[in-house]
């Protein structure tokens, strides 16, 4: 087979992980196919741009926030669906600079119907991203977001009060994968860096931010958090090591400080790639909580989904060159489970605005005719217990009680 002849292409660094702690192969460490690398691998830097603020727990990040208001903020009041006078929605989507983020946003953009506001934290990629997919100025609006920094996040949400737009739909999409770190990096605050940015960040946005929700009048008001096929052990996907686990939450407990406690949510060692996994397994608790606690009062709809893989984004530009190479070719005729990027953006563009997919709770996922469906969570990823203990931990670490 074609993956094999590429294994055995692998230079000799190259070995067998064995300690892995399912056991069995492990992926740990820049691997692909069971094989890990020795060399360690540096994330590629070309991407950051001058005004990217970069956070580390010693110095807390600084951040500015930049906003670029392309169109006044519209106050025509929404009407229901089917009348001709509906107002443009405003849609936030977070890490709209790339990827599923990106293509969704050119998606809703190309409706006319959605103004949508670009919440990044490098402003000049964001900016010359949405030219390249032909977005035109008076569909979106870019602000300053990093969600590594509690700070920034505050600030975001400040900047956006102060527009005065209505906020109808909330896109908690941006994510960071270190799948080739073998120590853990922090965030500004000195939480692990992937539950910290796509965990932590995302859960204060969207508290802080409830309350806009609340008071937009649009017919369809929508919270959706990206969540993800790897985050499920009850798939093929979601049993290639490491697993998710987040085990009984004593690292998050402890705040992920890797100090005086574990970098990992379970307490276990440092490993970048379960702790993407385990971020996902957060977000798709969260959407769930949520739900539970707001879904009836506030006729909110919140909803997560995983939009097929996009081997081709800017989440795996820490993997290994190799990795990146074949990637999309396994997705496409092993797996079959590759989706464009365009493709997968329209799918995450019918959760935000399909009259069909209103159904709060749920995790959608989209069969092989591109038919969307309610898919089934893993145990963990739909342990209501759990989903509760991981909400209150995470007010505490975020500063919400
Ligand atoms: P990309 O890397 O292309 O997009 C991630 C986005 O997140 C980028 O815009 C990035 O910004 C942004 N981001 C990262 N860190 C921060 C931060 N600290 N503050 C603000 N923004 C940040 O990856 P994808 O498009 O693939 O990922 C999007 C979502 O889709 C993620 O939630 C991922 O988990 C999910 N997903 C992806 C799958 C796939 O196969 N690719 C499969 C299933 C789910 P910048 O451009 O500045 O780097
Ligand atoms: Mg996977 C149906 C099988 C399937 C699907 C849909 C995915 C999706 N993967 C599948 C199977 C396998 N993967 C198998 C059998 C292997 C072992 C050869 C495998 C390996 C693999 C690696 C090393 N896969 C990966 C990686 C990554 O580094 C990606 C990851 O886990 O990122 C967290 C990944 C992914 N596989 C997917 C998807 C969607 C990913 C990207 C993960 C995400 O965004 O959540």
């Amino acid at each position: 087979m074609a993956l094999q002849a590429a294994a055995a292409l692998l230079p000799p660094t190259f070995s067998i992980h064995k300690e892995g702690k399912s056991g069995g192969a492990s992926l740990k460490d820049s691997s692909f196919f069971g094989v890990s690398i020795s060399d360690h691998v540096k994330a590629d830097s070309a991407l950051k741009t001058k005004i990217e603020f970069i956070s580390s727990r010693k110095s807390p990040t600084t951040v500015r926030v930049q906003a670029v208001a392309t169109t006044a903020p519209t106050s025509t009041p929404a009407t229901f669906q089917g009348k001709k006078t509906l107002r443009k929605g405003t849609v936030i989507i977070t890490g709209a600079s790339s990827g599923l983020g990106l293509a969704t946003a050119k998606s809703l953009a190309e409706t006319g119907k959605w103004h949508i506001i670009m919440a990044c934290r490098d402003f000049l990629k964001a900016e010359k991203a949405a030219k390249s997919v032909g977005m035109s100025k008076e569909n979106y609006t870019i602000m300053h977001l990093d969600l590594s920094s509690l700070d920034s996040v505050r600030q975001f949400v400040d900047n956006f009060k102060r527009s005065n737009r209505p906020l109808d739909v909330l896109v908690c999409n941006a994510a960071v994968y270190q799948p080739t770190a073998r120590e853990p990096s922090f965030t500004a605050d000195g939480f692990e860096l992937s539950v910290g940015t796509n965990h932590l960040g995302h859960f204060l946005l969207s508290r802080l931010l409830l309350d806009d929700m609340k008071q937009s009048d649009y017919p369809s008001k929508r919270l959706i958090i990206v969540g993800s096929i790897t985050g499920n052990t009850n798939t093929l996907a979601g049993n290639v090591p490491p697993k998710a686990n987040l085990g009984d939450v004593r690292g998050l407990q402890g705040g992920l400080n890797g100090l005086n406690t574990s970098s990992m949510i379970d307490g276990g060692d440092f490993d970048g790639a379960k702790a993407y996994k385990d971020s996902k397994v957060c977000n798709m608790l969260t959407m769930q909580e949520f739900h539970r606690r707001y879904h009836e009062d506030t006729g909110i709809t919140f909803a997560s989904l995983y939009p097929g893989c996009i081997a081709t984004t800017g989440l795996f530009r820490e993997h290994i060159p190799l990795f990146r190479l074949l990637f999309p070719t396994f997705q496409k005729y092993v797996t079959k489970g590759f989706v464009s990027e365009e493709e997968a953006g329209k799918r995450l563009a019918q959760v935000v605005s399909d009259p069909s997919l209103t159904k709060s709770g749920v995790y959608w996922s989209w069969n092989k005719d591109s038919a969307s469906f309610e898919n089934q969570l893993s145990q963990e990823a739909s342990d209501a217990d759990k989903a509760r203990k991981v909400w209150e931990i995470s007010e505490k670490l975020v500063g919400l009680s």
